[in-house]
């Protein structure tokens, strides 16, 4: 095997292993959602706290936390007290929501 040969070769196992990664996340959490509470909305740092059910697709048992939201505008949809189903993701490492809706 030559050294281009080698490199290719390197290059595509180091490009697989997160290609593996993210099918099996998407096997997992699919396009789960989850049901909560919103306990607090802070527009201005794009925020919401909520209590929130099992969150299968990050492995999180239930709690009351903090989120990003990746729009302000989605919490102009919510107010403190609703119960919501909402998508959470972890986008660069911040726990952000992609989605939220009130629950019926
Ligand atoms: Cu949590």
């Amino acid at each position: 095997m030559n050294m281009r040969k080698l490199a290719i070769a390197v290059i595509a196992m180091l490009l697989s292993g997160p290609a593996v990664f993210a099918a099996e996340q998407q096997a997992k959490g699919g396009d789960a959602q989850t049901v909560g509470e919103v306990r607090k909305v802070d527009k201005a740092a794009k925020k919401v706290t909520i209590k929130h059910g099992p969150i299968t697709n990050l492995d999180m048992p239930p709690m009351t936390m903090v989120f990003q939201v990746r729009d302000p505008s989605m919490l102009e949809k919510v107010k403190v007290g609703d119960k919501i189903k909402f998508r959470a993701e972890d986008v660069k490492g911040a726990l952000t929501v992609t989605r939220i809706e009130a629950a019926q």
